[in-house]
């Protein structure tokens, strides 16, 4: 059995930013065509400059059974329609493998759901700690005004299976509620 050395990486206290990130992945509305629920305001947005909706910030590629990934999300705050901004969410490809996500700022909801119909929604902010256990999907969602922005540690090998919520979608959607916070509709 190989390991890999000990090493030490950096989130800027700051920004909140994984510094030197591995890899960098850009999710813009058009990424995220027909997952809200609003598609004439999905379809404006997108011919208004596509913005983008959050950065994932990718740590080590390591992919060896037993290795850790670890991963800081940059979710930007807005709506499409009524809706806030969101990731597109996934379940892990093997589905028994579980997460974690320490909250560095913002304030978010996090939206999980199991393929056979349970629904969990947890709204969270800087300093929590989230535990997204093995089959649960999961999606995060940008609630508050600034940046959402949070550290996640999960198997390397638990790969991401987002055929699940493109074809399904998730039960719940977090709206505005028209009082500055938000709401879980069906
Ligand atoms: C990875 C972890 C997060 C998400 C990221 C973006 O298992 O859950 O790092 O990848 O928040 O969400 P998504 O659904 O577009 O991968
Ligand atoms: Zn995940």
């Amino acid at each position: 059995m190989r390991f890999v050395l000990p090493f030490v990486r950096h989130v800027d206290p700051a920004s909140h930013l994984l510094v030197d990130p591995q890899n960098r992945i850009v999710r813009r509305v058009s990424d995220m065509r027909g997952m809200y629920g609003d598609a004439a305001a999905e379809a404006e947005l997108v011919a208004n400059g596509d913005p983008v909706l959050y950065d994932m910030l990718e740590g080590d590629a390591l992919n060896t059974p037993g290795d850790l990934a670890f991963c800081t999300t940059v979710l930007h705050p807005g709506k499409v329609g009524d809706e806030y901004f969101m990731t597109k969410g996934h379940l892990h490809v093997l589905r028994d493998r579980a997460e974690v996500y320490y909250i560095l700022a913002g304030r978010g909801a996090l939206v999980c759901e199991t393929p056979e119909g349970e629904v969990d929604v947890r709204e969270v902010g800087a300093g929590d700690v989230y535990y997204v256990p093995g089959g649960w999907a999961h999606r995060t969602v940008n609630v508050g005004a600034e940046d959402l922005v949070f550290f996640a540690i999960y198997p390397a090998e638990a790969g991401h299976d987002y055929a699940f919520i493109e074809e399904r979608g998730f039960r719940k959607r977090i709206v505005d509620d028209g009082q500055g916070g938000w709401k879980a509709v069906e």
